[in-house]
């Protein structure tokens, strides 16, 4: 077939390094800029069967997210929003990993298995973060999306949230959004404007909101939204990109690690904060009190907001509705009891990445889901949706109630359901000998390395430890909390040393903290 020609001749242009062998991670590929060429051009070519077998346009993001300004990666953005189905994990990297001459058996035992029919139309969308290397790589991902014939529209800088919006405006024929990133920081600010109504008091004060835009996209792209939002946030930011490096000594991964500030912000007490990462789809705020105390406000603390705001706000609209909220193992113990108990919400937990909470949200009329790093949405069923809608306009009811829907329905237009939105660990020889089970909760492999966490748990009062390969870096992420501060860390420190001893750590042994 002389497509398949095509696909040898350009492949020829980004080739693999012979040997090389990388892992589809938490999301996606992700390493060293320089060895992600031929990677693209391939995902290139897999936005187009996939585009084909699902009769619909299909999203390719060049991030690498918090990650280093070294790195990158890629996202692949599935038809409603979210992101690729694990079953087409599998073929991306069996794609990302062929050998030159193997790679036309690669592409045809997908094109088989999935029986794509060639014959298809094919659409993919492309965008990519501030990173240097990106633009060149994005040009790699529409090279292999030329090969195969497809159509592509390439939205060049956006944010990760964005461009999934993008995806779901282009597939739900304009009923989401129009997609164009006009589109989105119309519908977006239009929402935002119109919940403001509902809370006419607010000062200057309560308008003001201090940005650390991690030098990344999101800074880039908030500027752009200002004058969007009808002067209803007053918006000063830092870290946008103009002179510090991506997510060096800023960003929300960077604040949530290191529990401070970021680089370039003067907090006054009380003053609202934010950071996103570097592709904005995380988002955590912070302030200091009157004392001079940093205090963050994580993905949990978020969820747990959301969560109360809804669960409130349904009964006064009329309207029963299922709300749970997703977490991972990584929410702090207290937050999962504050939910459960006092606001009497169920919580579920579910594996580490965004497609995994996505994935339980949507078994409820809403779901609310956040990872502790501050990636989160909330999802509304169809029949939520039409529920709200029509309690915001049903004459029948008192104002009151009324009200309340159109708060419930300017919040849904708020959100960005196809993904969150945000307008050490220690290193051992080789992460992945570690195995975890139970929503990576516990660890079955190393043998004794479960056990021994046991015994230093039990050591500490309301404590809980466990460990997990990241997805997206080189390292072991070791999670503790305990009653105390000091008690925390301990208990981190002493795990930490039990990953060093029994998961063959390599590097200088883990220090207290
Ligand atoms: C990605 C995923 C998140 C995950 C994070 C860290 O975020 O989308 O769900 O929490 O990686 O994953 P890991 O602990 O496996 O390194 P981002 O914002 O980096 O794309």
């Amino acid at each position: 077939m002389a497509q398949f020609k095509e696909v040898v001749q350009r492949s020829s242009l980004h080739p693999k390094p012979v040997g090389l062998v990388l892992q589809y991670g938490t999301a996606g590929f992700r390493t060293k800029a320089q060895d992600l060429d031929h990677v693209m051009f391939r995902m290139g070519l897999l936005a187009v069967l996939r585009s084909k077998k699902t009769k619909s346009t299909i999203g390719i993001m060049v991030t690498a997210s918090h990650n280093p300004e070294e790195d990158n990666g890629v996202k692949l953005v599935d038809p409603l929003g979210e992101m690729l189905a694990p079953s087409w994990e599998e073929y991306s990297t069996q794609l990302a990993n062929a050998e030159e001459q193997g790679l036309l058996t690669a592409l045809k035992d997908v094109i088989e298995k999935e029986a794509v029919n060639m014959q298809q139309e094919a659409c993919v969308v492309v965008g990519r973060d501030t990173r240097p290397s990106s633009e060149k790589l994005s040009q790699a991902v529409l090279d292999g999306v030329m090969a195969l014939g497809g159509k592509y529209h390439d939205y060049g800088l956006v944010t990760t949230p964005q461009l999934h919006f993008m995806v779901c405006c282009r597939n739900t024929n304009g009923l989401y959004g129009t997609a164009s990133v006009e589109g989105y920081y119309q519908k977006v600010s239009q929402a935002f404007v119109e919940l403001t109504k509902q809370a006419p008091n607010r000062t200057d004060d309560h308008k003001h909101l201090k940005v650390d835009g991690a030098n990344g996209i999101g800074a880039l792209k908030l500027k752009e939204m200002e004058g969007f939002l009808q002067k209803e946030l007053l918006v000063s930011l830092y870290n946008d990109g103009s002179s510090g490096k991506l997510n060096y000594l800023c960003g929300a991964d960077f604040v949530k690690v290191q529990q401070k500030s970021p680089q370039g912000i003067e907090m006054l007490a009380g003053e609202r904060c934010c950071s996103f990462d570097g592709d904005a789809d995380r988002i955590v705020y912070y302030y200091n009190d009157d004392a001079g105390h940093f205090h963050l406000l994580d993905g949990d603390k978020i969820a747990t907001l959301i969560g109360t705001f809804l669960k409130e706000l349904l009964p006064k609209a009329g309207l029963d509705l299922q709300i749970a909220v997703v977490q991972t193992a990584y929410a702090n113990g207290s937050s999962t009891r504050y939910l459960e108990e006092t606001m009497k919400v169920q919580v579920h937990c579910a594996k580490t990445g965004v497609k995994h909470l996505h994935h339980k949200a949507q078994e409820f009329d809403i779901g609310v889901y956040f990872e502790a790093n501050g990636h989160g949405t909330v999802l509304f069923s169809k029949g939520a949706e039409e529920k709200i809608k029509q309690q915001a306009q049903n004459e029948n009811v008192a104002d009151e109630k009324r009200k309340a829907a159109k708060i419930l329905e300017s919040t849904i237009n708020l959100i960005n359901q196809t993904v969150g939105d945000a307008i050490s660990d220690m290193l051992v020889a080789d992460r992945r000998v570690i195995e975890t089970a139970d929503a990576e909760r516990c660890a079955v492999s190393p043998p004794g390395l479960q056990e021994a966490i046991n015994a230093l748990v039990k050591k500490y009062s309301l404590s809980r430890a466990f460990v997990r390969p990241s997805g997206t870096e080189d390292v072991v992420r070791v999670y503790a909390e305990a009653d105390t501060q000091g008690n925390a860390d301990t208990l981190a420190y002493e795990v930490s040393l039990a990953v060093y001893q029994l998961a063959g750590g390599v590097g200088e042994e883990p220090k207290p903290l």
